[in-house]
């Protein structure tokens, strides 16, 4: 009753607002109509953008599309996820092994898409997780998730995980610092105990294949954000810091005591050189590289053993401390490559430093002392500008095409479009609530493409209907294409969205690829041809080479298994058409069904523990005789010498 009459309120102030003509929004952010234009993609057709949002918590990456905010996809990415079996069957477990053992989750915050020359290329995504550091990458081709490496001598893996302009390094930092080595030390020794390291992890340009090349051991501070330079900055990389006063207890208090932290400016192309001379440590570091080949299909973990770790004062020129107010959070460099915008979370004005200014103070070495050696910039001599924003709470920053930056304030609730150059706010636009990150598709390249900016909000409330007291993250879309950003669409997201990743569909959608080619399958149990379907016992195991085709298993029937038998059922899929996977669920299975794709062979294994004839079945709707795609497996005593047979 109360909702109905609170529904027919809202369609009635809306419906008042068009009548009266008004095209804008009103004070609790209900659209106009040419706004439900702007964002209505008719069925059959196609969004413009894609989006890519970190699941945070969900460990996952959501694919939506732009405007329409249509999820089309969940890529798991350090998750179990029984709707594909990702992390369950033997193919995709080695991708979530850590030096911690099997780690089926984490907290993934921020994706970036590779580039090339400091534009989206659309080859691969990368995403960190932050609890066990780790930095995933994942194919635009498949959208599926190929390589995990593990960061070593890390700790709340977040400045994490954005690459330089042409991908040569996806870069992790560490929130937290921590003893390097890890070791048994009372915690009240932090101060010069604990260090923070800045990994640099190569990308091999043909596979994208990662490898960490150097970890830079830093002073203990937290490293919380980082951005590449970009254009003419390319070649350094800047990190906000807080905690500078080295607190490791009520932090809250303690650690805002300096009214000024740091952005560390790291020239990486001059360590680069520095290590590819012979220099750097190598120090013991264990930490697990999961990598998954596309033609067996099949992940495989290595644990590497040590890891090149280089002191910033061994390499002088090449990390400098930039002074920036209040806690600093975001990091953002601007197309240009010019301006490095740092967000003090506890200031209302936002701190720009110049990039040209930085390397005429470096230059005539102009310092203001050093922290742990390493010199400290005149904040004076290295700052642009400051934007007098009146906003509060300041987080991330990104940019458009016509030289417009776009902040978000967490506090105020807003996102303020301020001028890059002359720092004039132009416009400010409320967030419904509480505002993190904001998307820009190319908003981090020397490429934007503008029209929209998402932002993703941290606090839903009200605005959809309620659903217990958790509610999902709300996303909302703001046309940008005028002066003024004007709120278009609001739309709930998936686990907590911290960073997203847009890109043009027309880059990626031909790109995507439609099948695994059955004659390029190199999974060592695939089954090329129902023909070649058997099972084969080894002992108490047992490999069943399964075929699955429109709509049959081959072999369907099974007899001669045995309780305390461990059956491994190998399933091929020998379809060749776009979008036929075929699924397989065993009764009383305790890890998940598998979707096989077309071309493709998995493996789920099952240990009966009841004597009986048990069903199996494929989960997915292939065809109309679906219903008929099963099977039957018969379970005899583990004494019985019923032979095999299929
Ligand atoms: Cu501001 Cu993890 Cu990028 Cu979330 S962080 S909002
Ligand atoms: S069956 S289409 Cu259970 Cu009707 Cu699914
Ligand atoms: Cu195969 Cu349903």
């Amino acid at each position: 009753m109360k909702i109905y009459s609170y529904l027919t309120m809202t369609m009635g102030a809306a419906l008042m607002l068009v009548s009266c003509g008004q095209q804008n929004q009103s004070s609790n952010g209900a659209l106009s109509s040419s706004a439900a234009e702007k964002v209505y993609v008719a069925p059959g057709e196609q969004d413009e953008f894609y989006a890519f949002m970190s699941g945070g918590y969900s460990g996952n990456l959501t694919v939506y599309g732009l405007p329409s905010g249509r999820m089309f996809k969940e890529i798991p990415v350090f998750s179990q996820f029984p709707t594909s079996g990702y992390g369950y069957s033997e193919e995709t477990k080695p991708m979530l092994n850590t030096s911690h053992g099997f780690v089926p989750w984490d907290d993934a915050h921020h994706p970036d898409i590779s580039q090339t020359n400091g534009e989206l290329d659309g080859r691969w995504i990368f995403i960190n997780g932050n609890n066990t550091p780790r930095i995933a990458r994942i194919s635009l081709s498949t959208f599926e998730t190929e390589e995990i490496i593990e960061v070593p001598n890390s700790a709340g893996n977040h400045s994490s995980s954005f690459i330089t302009e042409n991908t040569e390094y996806v870069v992790a930092g560490t929130r937290f610092s921590v003893p390097i080595p890890q070791r048994d030390i009372p915690i009240n020794e932090y101060k010069s105990n604990f260090k923070g390291s800045l990994s640099f992890i190569s990308v091999d340009p043909e596979h994208g294949h990662m490898d960490i090349k150097f970890q830079l051991m830093m002073p203990g501070f937290n490293y919380d954000l980082s951005h590449p330079g970009r254009g003419k900055s390319h070649g350094w990389f800047f990190f906000t810091t807080y905690n500078t006063e080295e607190a490791h207890t009520l932090q809250e208090v303690n650690s805002s005591q300096n009214d000024k932290d740091f952005i560390a400016a790291v020239n990486w192309k001059k360590i680069e050189e520095y290590v590819n001379n012979g220099g750097g440590t190598k120090v013991p570091a264990e930490y697990a590289h999961n990598l998954y080949d596309e033609s067996t299909h099949t992940a495989t973990t290595t644990m590497k053993k040590e890891v090149l770790t280089v002191d910033p004062l061994k390499v002088p020129g090449a990390v400098y401390f930039l002074p920036t107010p209040k806690s600093p959070h975001g990091c953002d460099v601007d197309p240009s490559g010019q301006y490095i915008i740092g967000n003090g979370k506890l200031s209302a004005d936002l701190t720009v430093h110049s990039f040209d200014k930085m390397i005429a103070a470096i230059e005539g070495e102009k310092f203001d002392g050093e922290a742990y050696g390493i010199p400290i910039l005149k904040f004076e001599d290295v700052l642009a500008g400051q934007v007098k924003s009146g906003g509060l709470g300041p987080l991330h920053t990104e940019f458009d095409d016509e030289g417009n930056a776009y902040t978000t304030f967490f506090i105020s609730s807003e996102v303020v479009k301020w001028k890059l150059g002359t720092w004039e706010v132009i416009d400010r636009k409320p967030t419904y609530y509480s505002v993190g990150h904001l998307m820009i598709p190319g908003g981090n390249s020397r490429k934007p493409f503008g029209k929209y900016v998402v932002a993703l909000n941290k606090i839903t409330k009200d605005r959809y209907l309620p659903t217990g007291p958790e509610m999902e993250h709300s996303a909302q879309i703001y046309d940008i294409s005028g002066e003024k950003m004007e709120l278009i669409y609001d739309f709930p997201t998936h686990g907590e969205p911290h960073y997203a990743a847009g890109i043009p569909a027309e880059i990626l959608a031909p790109k995507s690829k439609k099948i695994y080619r059955l004659d390029e399958n190199k999974h060592p149990y695939a089954v090329l041809s129902p023909t070649e379907s058997k099972v084969v016992r080894d002992g108490n195991e047992v490999h069943v080479y399964m075929s699955t085709i429109r709509s049959h298993f081959t072999p369907d029937n099974i007899e001669g298994i045995k309780v305390g038998d461990k059956v491994y059922f190998h399933i091929t899929n020998h379809e060749q058409d776009f979008d036929v996977p075929h699924g397989f669920a065993m009764i009383g299975q305790n890890t998940s069904e598998l979707l096989i794709m077309p071309g493709q062979t998995k493996t789920s294994v099952w240990e009966p523990k009841k004597v009986g004839v048990w069903p199996f079945y494929c989960t997915d709707f292939c065809s109309a005789l679906h219903q008929e795609m099963q099977g039957y497996v018969r379970v005899s005593p583990a004494n019985s010498n019923v032979e095999l047979k299929w």
